[in-house]
């Protein structure tokens, strides 16, 4: 045991995930981490070699939703069979993060990104991708997942030193304490300190829009051209994605990461606290309007649209507070109303079986 405990902490375990797990599946299982998902098979990789495996049809029966599934990051129970190459899947081991995104449409469906993650790097490129906006919806999404962000500025190539500062300086001028790194993968300025950031045993991820350059980084961080990126002339087909699978990466440094498909809709958020933290002056202004449940909307007294109309919070950034705001009210809402719904149909089938029994009885 205490071997694979050894090994399997190079993939970054940690005897936290143990905590709530029966010993005696500790004995009847090995533990093992989640390195590449496709559709319903896996690769997963118990510190010796990366071996196929399957969900156990008591995983899948169970399943509620996507959340009850397996994501890159992992940390499984499983069995191995016929020396190591092939394993089932019996259990996922409590989460210490998981990133998800809610699935385009009204219904609540998630996409899970990756689990046991704990640094995201945010890239933005630095010329047309730029977008503080979009910047703080990615923040948000990291910190409600409880994982450390880090903004990668790609592209540096393309700009002067100027315009990277200016960029620097717009970014800590919403999140002061927020580590930035501009760098390029065309002339390599900036790599050494993207490299310095990167930590044995601990977990990256590679988020942001497509084309910006997260699979070049990669490549540039195993120092080897292993994974496709967009060719120059793909570069301007929109909505193709060089990147379509998720894998987890480990380099020579030990430290691992997970490459991820840019994502054209972030979807909404479930819960406040990551809006809270990346707007947290429009939080600490609120606590100044007149009433306790003001929405900043239109209130009389509020703090916020005092602030925002004496230019010290900017116009834009209150727009995307108040944006981001709704998408969650709504979905909140939602989601209760899906479980209203569920209960009034549980309610009929309840109804409907009563009507048809007393039927069968007379
Ligand atoms: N000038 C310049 N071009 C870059 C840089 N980094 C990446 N590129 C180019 O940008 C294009 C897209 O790079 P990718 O690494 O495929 O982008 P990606 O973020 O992985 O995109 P998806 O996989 O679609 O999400 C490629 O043609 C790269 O050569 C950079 O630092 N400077
Ligand atoms: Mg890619
Ligand atoms: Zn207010």
């Amino acid at each position: 045991m205490d071997m694979i405990s050894n090994r399997i902490e190079t993939l970054g375990f940690e005897k936290r995930f143990l905590e709530n797990i029966d010993p005696v599946d500790l004995n009847k299982f090995d533990i093992a981490r989640v390195m590449a998902v496709h559709k319903d098979s896996y690769i997963i990789n118990n510190g010796k070699n990366d071996v196929f495996a399957e969900l156990i049809g008591k995983m899948v029966f169970s399943a509620d939703s996507s959340i009850d599934y397996p994501a890159v990051g992992d940390w499984v129970l499983a069995t191995f069979f016929d020396k190591n190459t092939f394993s089932i899947i019996h259990n996922i081991l409590p989460r210490k993060s998981l990133l998800k995104r809610k699935t385009p449409g009204k219904k609540i469906a998630f996409q899970l990104i990756a689990a046991n993650i704990d640094v995201a790097f945010i890239v933005q490129s630095m010329d047309a991708d730029f977008n503080l906006r979009r910047l703080e919806r990615y923040l948000v999404m990291v910190k409600e997942s409880n994982i450390k962000p880090v903004v990668l500025l790609s592209k540096s190539d393309l700009i002067d030193a100027e315009g990277i500062a200016n960029r620097v300086a717009e970014i800590h001028g919403i999140m002061p304490l927020l580590d930035v790194k501009p760098f390029s993968n065309e002339n390599e300025s900036g790599l050494n300190k993207i490299k310095a950031l990167l930590v044995p045993g601990q977990t990256y991820c590679l988020l942001g829009s497509s084309g910006v350059g997260k699979t070049t980084l990669l490549n540039n961080l195993i120092g080897e051209s292993v994974f496709t990126t967009k060719t120059v002339r793909e570069k301007d087909s929109k909505g193709r994605h060089a990147t379509t699978s998720r894998q987890l990466i480990t380099l020579d440094c030990k430290a691992m990461v997970i490459d991820t498909p840019g994502m054209r809709e972030l979807g909404n958020f479930s819960v406040e606290i990551g809006i809270d933290e990346i707007f947290s002056e429009i939080i600490e202004l609120s606590k100044q309007c007149q009433f306790n449940d003001c929405n900043h909307a239109n209130e009389k007294g509020c703090a916020v649209i005092e602030a925002v109309k004496k230019g010290q919070v900017s116009e834009k950034r209150y727009q995307n507070y108040i944006k981001m705001k709704k998408e969650s009210a709504y979905y909140e809402m939602s989601y209760l109303e899906k479980k209203q719904k569920d209960k009034q149909f549980g309610k009929l089938c309840k109804t409907v079986m009563k009507h048809k029994r007393n039927r069968e009885n007379k």
